[in-house]
């Protein structure tokens, strides 16, 4: 009785609609759970991840509820789960390939850094794809059989009208959610694997398509002669290099470290009477360093991306969200790493320990012409070795050097370390400060992260030093951008000696300072540096160090150590800083009081506004030149455009010890110049993943064996992971020389 009154329920239109909604949902959850590698974490993500089919499928298959004729009803219906079906399958299939998801670009097939799918794809089909199709083809059956009837009763419009209601409630509901979790995730885009954990494969693939409908819009509707105005501020805003300075690190490695979140207040900061980063004070007090008092943070939405945008294309984040989610995949790049590259041969690679994906990385970095990305999957990425966005910085340090090492010289290579993160939490064992006591525990944390950062680059500079690369390589430190955010300041403010309730923007912006700090090889000339200057000038300044004229790019800052440098710092909400004055919104503060300048004198007046004229003209013609994507309109002599389809992040260990190969004893990476023994018994840590057991991940295992084709030298590696295993740790005892076969 039940089965037939279900039955009679599938033959209505309701009943069909139902049937097609349920088993939609529940083939993507299946796919979410068994296909996608979506990092969900808690009950919360996975009822996110549980509803966030049940907006799009109800609402797309919704639309056939107004259809007022049966047959047409059924088919329209029918058709769009088919398509909706098929967006579900190419996508599973791509992933199996990128590990990523399909952006409207892709599936147009515009796409200039992946291939999108092609016929060999295919091949990457399993079995278990079938049931992804499995409920269209026992549908097809269900008709044919007349199991399944259409009801050519049409479905009163109030009823379509309630059930689309329902859908966009469903979504907004989603959304809201999805915010709950990730604050901005709309605006800031950070990863297109959080839009798919939280709001589905279908809105990912909506927004996707409106985001780029928008930027295609800015884009078409630009010119060359959208340029001229660029090329004219540049050549204005162009500061020549100090002569004392220029090529003085010429050919030499470089190596940027990216501080997360690292302000510059905590450096020779004592909290109960201990240093809070004792290393860093040591290279910040050093003549070995040149290191900036007043270098500030300039980003905006895009956070760590805007700050890489930043120091490796001379060009500003958007206003709004970040340039490497919402443009970066299809924008033209003159990066460092291209300079480098074509200007010095420099090799490239980037060690970061979250997924590839995170701000839309292993798209940007290909336009950028990073050669390597050893992003997560290149380590063991056991839960005990993560913080919440990945590796622990002890661990990228330690695990990097096995990349590294093979890396042919001079490279350019950057970590983007990640433990100091909101809300800074990191596991008792990594503990070694007390916390601080506001209040606040991501302020009280903020000591304990930043304290562990320093340890782990302290281990990082013995292995420098150790290994030698200290003395041939530009080492570079910077803070990307705020730890504690200007409502945090109120807690903070007693530990500066201040008060929360004089706390001022003043204040906040002041707060803005990151470190920067440069190592020039055999330079004890360094010193604490005063003049301002911001991310934007990073670039001009390492190029010239390197002995490159910049004159032919298009960079908005300024060298630093040029005597012409323009010490105005915009921010990318167009306040700003100068040595004397902070500007926000319309109120002027005197640097040397903080007080407010009530009263401008007209010189006062004519300065402030020649400088604001100054940010708004760097801001607006960075926005124009990278929304309209007018680099694509300008290629300097003797550059060569970068083709993004001639970089891919995998198996990247193998191919950089296929270069080695190729080059036989002309190779000079570490590892050649070392008589082909590893350098790893040089790094020491007492990083406390590194005593247990744990067994390698399968990524480090694909990694390690799509590369041990390349004969011996991976014993070296096995041996020394089977000593790791046995917990022998790795003491210096066990130097290269002790334990090498050949
Ligand atoms: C993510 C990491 C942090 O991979 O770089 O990014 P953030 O949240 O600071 O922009
Ligand atoms: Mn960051």
């Amino acid at each position: 009785m039940r089965f037939k009154k279900f039955h009679q329920f599938l033959n209505t239109r309701w009943g069909y609609f139902t049937l097609l909604a349920s088993l939609f949902w529940l083939k993507t959850i299946l796919v979410y759970l068994i296909d996608f590698r979506l990092g969900v974490k808690g009950i919360y993500e996975y009822f996110v991840l549980l509803i966030n089919p049940i907006a799009t499928t109800l609402l797309l298959l919704g639309l056939a509820l107004y259809v007022k004729r049966g047959v047409p009803a059924y088919i329209f219906m029918t058709l769009i789960d088919i398509a909706n079906t098929a967006l579900l399958m190419f996508n599973v299939i791509y992933y199996r390939e990128f590990t990523d998801f399909m952006t409207i670009n892709v599936i147009l097939g515009y796409s200039s850094v992946s291939e999108g799918l092609s016929t060999s794809s295919l091949a990457l089909l399993k079995p278990q794809d079938l049931i992804i199709v499995a409920d269209l083809i026992l549908i097809a059956i269900g008709f044919i059989t007349r199991f399944l009837k259409v009801d050519p009763n049409p479905i009163p419009k109030k009823q379509a009208v309630a059930m689309t209601s329902f859908s966009v409630f469903m979504l907004l509901f989603n959304i809201v959610l999805g915010e709950i979790s990730r604050p901005q995730l709309l605006t800031r885009t950070f990863d297109r694997e959080y839009l798919v954990k939280f709001l589905g494969l279908d809105s990912f693939t909506v927004y996707d398509a409106i985001k780029t409908a928008k930027n295609n819009h800015a884009r078409n509707s630009a010119t060359s002669s959208d340029l001229n105005k660029i090329l004219e501020f540049n050549k204005e805003n162009y500061a020549k290099p100090n002569p004392k300075m220029f090529g003085i690190a010429k050919g030499k490695n470089v190596i940027i470290i990216h501080l997360e979140s690292f302000q510059q207040f905590l450096i020779n900061y004592k909290l109960n009477g201990q240093e809070v980063t004792p290393f860093l004070n040591s290279l910040y007090n050093s003549k070995q360093f040149y290191s900036f008092a007043n270098f500030f943070n300039q980003v905006g939405q895009g956070k760590t991306s805007d700050a890489e945008n930043m120091l490796e294309t001379g060009t500003f984040g958007l206003p709004q969200g970040s340039l490497f989610s919402a443009i970066g995949t299809g924008n033209t790049f003159e990066a460092a790493p291209a300079i480098l590259n074509q200007t010095e041969g420099y090799t490239s690679a980037v060690f970061h320990g979250n997924n590839g994906s995170f701000w839309n990385r292993d798209n940007v970095y290909k336009n950028m012409g990073y050669q390597y990305f050893f992003d997560s999957s290149y380590y063991n990425t056991n839960s005990n070795n993560l913080t919440e966005y990945g590796l622990k910085d002890k661990l990228i340090f330690h695990d990097s050097i096995k990349y590294l090492e093979h890396l042919q010289q001079p490279f350019y290579v950057k970590y983007i370390t990640l433990s100091n993160h909101f809300p800074f939490t990191i596991d008792q064992k990594n503990q070694s400060i007390q916390p601080a006591n506001t209040g606040d525990a991501s302020v009280n944390n903020y000591f304990v992260t930043a304290h562990y950062l320093d340890q782990a680059l302290q281990q990082f500079f013995d292995y420098l030093h150790k290994s030698g690369l200290y003395d041939n390589s530009v080492i570079v430190l910077y803070g990307d951008h705020y730890g504690i955010s200007d409502t945090r300041n109120l807690k903070l403010a007693p530990l500066l000696g201040k008060s929360a309730s004089t706390w001022n923007n003043f204040d906040n912006a002041q707060m803005q300072r990151v470190p920067l700090m440069i190592h020039i090889p055999g330079d004890n000339n360094g010193g604490v540096q005063y003049q301002y200057g911001g991310e934007i000038d990073f670039l001009p300044t390492l190029l010239h160090l390197l002995g490159i004229n910049t004159q032919k790019y298009i960079q908005f800052g300024t060298d630093l150590f040029s005597p012409q440098h323009n010490q105005v710092v915009a921010f990318r909400n167009d306040n700003f800083v100068t040595p004397k004055y902070t500007v926000v919104g319309n109120t002027i503060y005197e640097n040397s009081t903080g007080d407010v300048i009530t009263h401008p004198s007209e010189s006062v007046k004519k300065q402030i506004a020649k400088d604001r004229k100054h940010v708004n003209e760097q801001l607006t013609l960075s926005d124009s030149l990278n929304n309209k994507n007018l680099l694509r309109y300008y290629v300097p002599k003797g550059f060569k455009p970068v083709d993004p389809k001639d970089y891919n992040y995998h198996n990247d260990f193998a191919k950089v010890l296929a270069r080695e190969a190729q080059l036989g004893n002309k190779s000079d990476s570490l590892w050649t110049l070392n008589h082909d023994k590893t350098t790893i018994n040089d790094y020491n840590s007492d990083a406390p993943e590194l005593q247990t057991t744990d067994k390698n991940t399968p990524n480090v295992e694909s990694a390690d064996s799509s590369a041990s084709k390349y004969f011996s030298k991976m014993h070296e590696y096995t041996g020394l992971m089977s000593k790791i295993e046995q917990g022998q740790g790795l003491d210096s005892s066990s130097s290269s020389t002790s334990n090498s076969s050949n």
